[in-house]
């Protein structure tokens, strides 16, 4: 111990004599040339290291970022996020637009990397919110790409990650989604205006809130048989809530075996209405014109309502040509996250959905990550006429309660680490 503290002393003057005490009279102009090439030098290894500016020159950048977990966001709040983001870590990430909604909000699109190699990378996307109830699906991508670049400085794992991927985030898709879910919790479609009741009248009765407490509840006889959706009639017809807002079934509405879709996809006040065309929605346009952009690897579809994850395909029971590799990677990210895993059509059959589009038109292994879902939410409520109950708890069937958001979104994180490590090796 004693010697140990002797020789560091002795280490110490060494250094203190060279530093301080010059032997000889050093020249102004090795002086400079000394000093120019300290920080020729230094220059030189920010350009080489300039992943670490943000931590030199901004080490709380990550403080920086504002955003915490204690509620559901706004879509403001989440765009704010994507512009700190953005602002506080220029080497890894930017953000652009890839399109505008029917209500004319701007679609973002947020890509992580680190963004001083330039090697060929590995090209992740992940897509949240297609479905306006389905809150928690943008929360968790969210959440992915903050904790990213918040640990980026300190984890080496993170590190290896943004070296080797881009991950391209559009954190919510239907972003008109958020007004119409809080006014609405069964809305589920985008914003298009479509009349569907062939009135001439565009969105005119959508359901109310007629008791305020924040449900829209679903009335049945007690055997089981539907009466009608909570509301009155808005526009005196005679009919109650018979033109929603809205709207398209996004993950509907893409262009492979859109035309298979059966009479249910086809009807315009149905949930899962596939649009008038394939790519009719500026929302889907928007992913369109990101995948003839960018040629995606892999790709993660966010969404709610079950726990698991789904590979193509959708629209057939045949199994898709690389089975092995989506058994693996769906086994693994489910694994994870302790969620279950399964084709797609096995579960139900989609046409028109993304993965398969994005898998079918462009080889993309895509998956969708259904990250939370809970069936005893749902409450049978008496109805004021005996024989009949009110129906709620929509909210909390597609999202978890607010303190669990944060919950959720960690589970889903690593999943997401051991995809992006396991994609890396392939
Ligand atoms: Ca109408
Ligand atoms: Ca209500
Ligand atoms: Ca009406
Ligand atoms: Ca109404
Ligand atoms: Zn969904």
């Amino acid at each position: 111990m004693k010697e140990s503290l002797i020789n560091n002393k002795q280490i110490i003057i060494k250094w203190g004599s060279l530093m301080f005490l010059p032997r000889r009279k050093v020249s102004l102009r090795r002086k400079l040339a000394f000093w120019g090439i300290l920080l020729l030098t230094f220059l030189v290894s920010l350009v080489m290291f300039s992943g670490w500016i943000d931590l030199i020159f901004n080490p709380s950048f990550s403080r920086m970022i504002g955003v915490k977990w204690d509620h559901y966001h706004f879509y403001g709040e989440i765009v704010k996020t994507l512009e700190e983001i953005n602002e506080y870590c220029p080497s890894l990430s930017e953000l652009f637009s890839i399109g505008t909604s029917h209500e004319n909000r701007t679609i973002y699109c947020l890509r992580i990397t680190d963004e001083t190699v330039s090697a060929q990378k590995i090209k992740v996307l992940i897509v949240g919110y297609h479905h306006a109830r389905e809150r928690i699906s943008a929360e968790v991508p969210l959440y992915f790409a903050v904790w990213l670049v918040q640990n980026y400085a300190t984890n080496a794992t993170v590190q290896q990650i943004l070296k080797h991927t881009e991950i391209y985030f559009v954190v919510a898709l239907n972003v008109d989604g958020f007004q119409t879910s809080i006014e609405n919790p069964l809305q589920r479609k985008n914003s298009c205006p479509i009349d569907d009741d062939g009135d001439g009248l565009v969105d005119e009765d959508p359901p109310d809130d007629e008791n305020g407490d924040g449900e829209i509840g679903i009335l049945h006889y007690e055997n089981g048989t539907f009466i009608r959706f909570e509301g009155v009639d808005d526009d005196g017809d005679g009919k109650r809530n018979e033109d929603w807002i809205g709207g398209v079934d996004l993950n509907r509405n893409y262009d492979f075996a859109w035309n298979l879709s059966d009479e249910r996809h086809r009807n315009v006040s149905s949930n899962v209405f596939h649009g008038f065309s394939p790519f009719s929605e500026p929302e889907t346009q928007a992913i369109k014109g990101l995948v003839e952009q960018v040629s995606f690897d892999y790709a993660l579809s966010i969404h709610s309502g079950v726990k698991m994850v789904f590979y193509p395909w959708g629209y057939t029971e045949e199994p898709p040509a690389d089975q092995e590799t989506f058994e693996f990677l769906a086994g693994g990210l489910a694994e994870h996250a302790h969620a279950a895993y399964m084709q797609s059509s096995h579960f139900y059959k989609t046409y028109g959905d993304f993965v398969d589009w994005i898998y079918g038109k462009y080889g993309t292994l895509a998956f969708t990550v259904e990250v939370y879902g809970n069936s005893s939410a749902i409450r049978k409520v008496p109805g004021e006429i005996e024989g009949t109950y009110w129906e709620v708890g929509y909210f909390n069937y597609f999202n978890p309660p607010v303190e669990k958001i944060e919950a959720v979104c960690l589970e889903w994180k690593e999943s997401f680490v051991w995809f992006l490590i396991e994609v890396m090796k392939r």
